[in-house]
């Protein structure tokens, strides 16, 4: 396995993940899949990391590696791990950001959306191309993808296999925020630098609370659960730190307890 295809940073409670296959243009092979879920088994259990960052120079990812699928049968196709590896992105406890730039396509955009916010380059390109491999999205594009930007709108995007621009992506919710793409780097870091000094398991709670009340039936089940969350944060230091510090007229120096 060639280890350095990934790699992680870790600076002021962000870790920078990154893919490192510029010839492929960051196409994910099996073996990249892998190295990222190792990776994640390092940003599960580290404490002092409190925002994921994934992003690579030049191209997000041009999909899945179609060499590794080419000759494929249905059972190898099956125990590729893509799924399971991006699901633990989705379930990291921290928020997790996306930076895209280049392309994001198939897989690619499947691990962007498998964050929970993506900033894009103006310049950066999207789409689905698994139609025109005789496929479709399997690593989440049909679920994550229609839950963002209503069913008909992705599609549209899957059924054509087109390429839309970081514009219309926007335009339709599939990103949260654009930027040229000289800044897309530096904004996306500054973001996740500042969400790091946030109260960290405010954070976690707020993300889970999110995720809780989305998979629930029930809109009074969630409030509910959501008032309950809510008042955990009560039993926090965080949380009389943050008030008193208001009430201080300084800033709040959150501990993470
Ligand atoms: N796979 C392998 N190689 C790729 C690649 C890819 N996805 N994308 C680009 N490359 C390679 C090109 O073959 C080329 O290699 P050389 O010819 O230099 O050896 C090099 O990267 C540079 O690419 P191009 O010369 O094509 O560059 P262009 O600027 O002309 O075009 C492009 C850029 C992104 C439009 C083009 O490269 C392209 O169409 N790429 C393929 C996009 C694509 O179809 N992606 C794959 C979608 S399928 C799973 C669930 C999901 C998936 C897998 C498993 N499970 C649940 C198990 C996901 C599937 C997909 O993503």
């Amino acid at each position: 396995m060639e280890r350095q295809e990934v790699s992680l940073k870790k600076e002021d409670g962000v870790a920078l993940l990154r893919i490192e296959r510029p010839k492929r243009l960051n196409a994910l092979s099996r073996d990249i899949v892998k190295q990222i879920g190792e990776l994640l088994e390092e940003i599960e259990v580290d404490e002092e990391t409190r925002v994921l960052l994934i992003h690579s120079e030049k191209h997000f990812a041009a999909g899945a590696d179609i060499q590794d699928m080419a000759e494929c049968n249905e059972q190898e196709a099956a125990e590729f791990v893509f799924s399971p590896v991006f699901d633990r992105i989705e379930a990291l406890p921290i928020p997790t950001v996306a930076a895209i730039e280049g392309y994001a396509l198939g897989g690619g955009l499947e691990l962007a959306l498998a964050c929970d916010i993506r900033f894009a380059a103006e310049t950066a390109k999207m789409g689905f191309p698994e139609i025109n491999l005789g496929i479709m999205p399997g690593a989440g594009g049909t679920v994550r993808a229609p839950k963002l930007i209503g069913a008909s709108a992705a599609m549209e995007l899957i059924f054509s296999g087109g390429t839309i621009s970081a514009q219309r992506a926007w335009e339709l919710g599939l990103v949260n925020r654009l930027e040229p793409e000289a800044s897309l780097f530096e904004a996306a870091w500054e973001f996740a630098a500042r969400l790091s000094k946030k109260a960290p398991l405010a954070l976690r709670m707020a993300k889970k609370t999110i995720q809780e009340g989305l998979a629930m039936d029930s809109e009074i089940a969630a409030v509910h659960n959501e008032s309950k969350n809510w008042a955990s944060l009560f039993r926090t230091e965080d949380q009389k730190e943050g008030m008193r510090a208001f009430l201080e007229k300084r800033s709040p120096v959150y501990q993470g307890k």
